[in-house]
């Protein structure tokens, strides 16, 4: 039977062109195929969006191992639409017993391992790899079910609201049609994704509760939660509760920063005394913050007016860039970063200088 591909959202750069696109607004991406069935969430989402006149593109179960993939249908206009599929990538790929499943009842003949695990987070970061800062936006069962602080069975440790693994903009959950029309029609009208705040039915991360411009109720933080079972428990139950589309309030659930090694600063207002207390003294200090074994002396350069415009550093093993040195490297960062200064408006945005060739 002859196949009439048109009937289909594009999955192609062919696709496309035969529609005569130059561009289009969505990139779809899933973990599933593409089944054009009312069963298949991202389908639905995708269809929705094609009746209110948005070009979609559908890319299904892509090779994630690396970008370019992502990038074969090129930049879309308006962002970029994830799901892990049908169900949790970690609940398709694997059984109650944390056996390996065999095969995959969302796959063409049910081959298994087309798409990774923690697929929504995969495909997030990939997108980024792509395309940049383009606004990200994650819904379906693996988004929703991982909105907050939760535990996974799997790893059986507590993770982090999803939507800082897969560095999203906005996390859709439960049923996405209204919520993703919502978003669309702000990205379209030119709103930037970070001041999308306030759609029913989303998440978002932000650096303070006063974002939020609802009636709000705070919930146990990730880092209580991951200490203590009572905490857990009664952020569940505060969140079954609150979800109510009558009387539910917004859910506000604090997370630390993101640790890196034992010595990474992740209480916020930490890290802000300390951010004071670098620009007091003219240089900032990473002690082993990001990788063990590793330290760093940092300092600014400066524009004529005072502007900030790159940095430059001495980094080294903690071996070599002894303690009592340290004044010696800030004020030999300060010669070089005057020196650079009247050049500051030429920059990139930042000049790292490795101990060893300075
Ligand atoms: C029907 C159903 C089944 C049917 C499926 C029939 C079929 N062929 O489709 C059957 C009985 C076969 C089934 C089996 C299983 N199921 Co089932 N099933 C459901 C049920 C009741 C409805 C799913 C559905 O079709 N929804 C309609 C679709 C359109 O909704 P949706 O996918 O959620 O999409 C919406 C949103 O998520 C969102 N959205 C979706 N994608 C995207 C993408 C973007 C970008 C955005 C913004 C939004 C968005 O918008 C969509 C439209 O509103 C759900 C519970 C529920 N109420 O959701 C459980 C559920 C999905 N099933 C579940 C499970 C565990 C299973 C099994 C693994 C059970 C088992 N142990 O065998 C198997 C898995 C089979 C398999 N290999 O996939 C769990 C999944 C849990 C998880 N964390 O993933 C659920 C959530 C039930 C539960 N609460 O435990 N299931």
């Amino acid at each position: 039977m002859e196949f009439d591909r048109d009937l289909f959202l594009p999955v192609s750069l062919a696709d496309m062109q035969r529609r005569g696109w130059e561009d289009y607004d969505f990139l779809l991406i899933t973990g599933d195929a593409y089944v054009d069935h009312p069963s298949f969430g991202p389908t639905i989402i995708g269809r929705i969006l094609e009746a209110e006149g948005y070009r979609v593109a559908i890319l299904a179960q892509p090779d994630w191992r690396g970008p370019e993939a992502f990038r074969s249908m090129g930049r879309p206009r308006l962002g970029v639409l994830i799901s892990a599929g049908n169900i949790d990538s970690m609940v398709a790929h694997y059984t109650a017993a944390r056996k390996r499943r065999h095969d995959d009842a969302y796959s063409p003949g049910r081959k298994a391992g087309l798409r990774p695990d923690h697929a929504t987070i995969v495909y997030s970061n990939r997108v980024r790899e792509a395309f940049g800062d383009i606004p990200i936006i994650i819904g379906g069962l693996e988004a929703s079910l991982r909105r907050f602080a939760h535990y996974d069975y799997w790893e059986d440790k507590v993770r982090r609201s999803i939507l800082f693994d897969a560095q999203a903009d906005i996390l859709t959950y439960g049923m996405g049609e209204t919520a993703t029309l919502d978003i669309a029609a702000r990205l379209n009208s030119g709103t930037p994704v970070g001041e999308i705040t306030d759609v029913r039915g989303t998440c978002v991360a932000a650096d303070y509760p006063g974002v939020c411009s609802y009636p709000r109720v705070e919930v146990p933080s990730f880092e209580e939660v991951s200490s203590s079972k009572r905490a857990y428990a009664q952020a569940n139950m505060i969140e079954y509760q609150e979800h109510d589309a009558a009387v539910g309030k917004a859910i506000i659930q604090k997370h630390g920063l993101p640790a890196f090694t034992q010595n990474t600063i992740t209480d916020h207002d930490a890290l802000m005394e300390q951010l004071a207390v670098c620009r007091r003294r003219g240089y900032a200090l990473d002690n082993e913050e990001e990788t063990m074994g590793v330290k760093c002396v940092a300092m600014a350069i400066r524009t004529s007016r005072g502007d900030v415009a790159g940095a430059l550093s001495i980094s080294g093993s903690t071996l070599s860039i002894r303690n009592e040195n340290i004044p010696q490297y800030a004020e030999l960062l300060s010669r070089a970063c005057n020196s650079l200064s009247p050049y500051a408006r030429m920059m990139p945005a930042i000049l790292y200088q490795n101990q060893n060739t300075l």
